[in-house]
C-alpha cells in the first residue's frame, strides 16, 4: 500500500463525519429560514470589511459566525457595524469544520426572529476550507485584485467548488495589472455555473446587486 493510499483511507471517515454534521447544520439553519453563506478567501482579501458594509445595510437581518485562528477582532468589527456576530477561535486549525459551526449554532440559540442571512467567515486560506462543507446554501470565494489574476488556476479546488465568485477591491483596478476578464474566464472554465460579482467593500461598489442576489436566493430556497 502506498503512502498516498493510506492517507485517503484515513481522511475518508473524517469527511464522512463532517458531512453528516453539516447536514444537521443545514437543518438547524433552514428551520429558522436563514440563507447561509460560507465566505472563503485568503487572509486580507476583505471578508470582514464586506461584512461590515453588509451589517451597516442589513443590521438585524444579518447574523455572522467568524472563524479565526485567534482573537475576536473580526466579530467585534461586525458587532460595531450593527449585526450580531459569534467568534470561533480555532486555536491553530486553518479552516472551520461542520462540528465547530454546529457548536457555534448551539451557542447562538435561540435564533432571533429578525435574522434572514447567516454568513460564516471562514479562516483566511485558499486551500484548507475548500474541502469542508459546513451546511451552507452558498459557497462564496473572494479574490481581491492585489492577489493577482493568476490565482484561480493555482487554487482550483476552491474555485471549482464555489457557487459565487466575489472579485473584491475593484476600486484599485487602475493601480493594478489585474485582468478581470482573465480571472472570470478561468473561473468559468473550471465552473461554468459560477455567478460573479465585481465589488469594492471599501467604496460599496456592487453591494446593492450582491444583496439583491442573496435576497433572491433566500426567496428561492424558502418559496
Ligand atoms: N482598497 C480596498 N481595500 C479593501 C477593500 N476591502 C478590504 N480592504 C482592506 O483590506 C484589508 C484587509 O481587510 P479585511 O476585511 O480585514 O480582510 P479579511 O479577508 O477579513 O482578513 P482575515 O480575516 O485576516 O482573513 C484592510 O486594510 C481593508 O481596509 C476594498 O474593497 N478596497
Ligand atoms: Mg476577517
Amino acid at each position: 500500500m502506498t503512502e498516498r493510499t493510506k492517507k485517503v483511507k484515513m481522511l475518508s471517515p473524517v469527511m464522512k463525519r463532517n458531512n453528516m454534521i453539516a447536514v444537521q447544520n443545514r437543518k438547524t439553519i433552514t428551520d429558522s429560514k436563514l440563507l447561509c453563506i460560507n465566505l472563503i478567501s485568503s487572509p486580507g482579501a476583505g471578508k470582514t470589511t464586506l461584512l461590515e458594509r453588509l451589517a451597516e445595510r442589513l443590521g438585524g437581518r444579518l447574523a455572522v459566525i467568524e472563524g479565526d485562528v485567534q482573537t475576536s477582532r473580526d466579530a467585534n468589527r461586525v458587532n460595531r457595524a450593527g449585526s450580531y456576530a459569534f467568534q470561533i477561535e480555532t486555536g491553530g486549525s486553518c479552516h472551520l469544520d461542520a462540528g465547530s459551526v454546529s457548536e457555534a449554532l448551539q451557542e447562538m440559540k435561540p435564533f432571533r426572529d429578525e435574522w434572514e442571512f447567516l454568513v460564516i467567515e471562514n479562516v483566511g486560506n485558499l486551500i484548507c476550507p475548500s474541502g469542508y462543507f459546513l451546511g451552507e446554501h452558498i459557497t462564496a470565494g473572494m479574490l481581491s485584485l492585489p492577489e493577482g489574476d493568476d490565482k484561480i488556476m493555482k487554487y482550483p479546488a476552491l474555485f471549482t467548488r464555489i457557487d459565487t465568485l466575489l472579485l473584491n477591491k475593484i476600486d484599485l483596478e487602475a493601480q493594478l495589472r489585474f485582468d478581470l476578464k482573465r480571472a472570470e474566464n478561468e473561473c468559468r472554465s473550471l465552473n461554468p455555473d459560477v455567478s460573479i460579482y465585481r465589488i469594492s467593500a471599501e467604496t460599496s461598489q456592487g453591494l446593492d446587486e450582491l444583496i439583491r442576489y442573496f435576497e433572491s436566493e433566500r426567496t428561492q430556497v424558502y418559496s
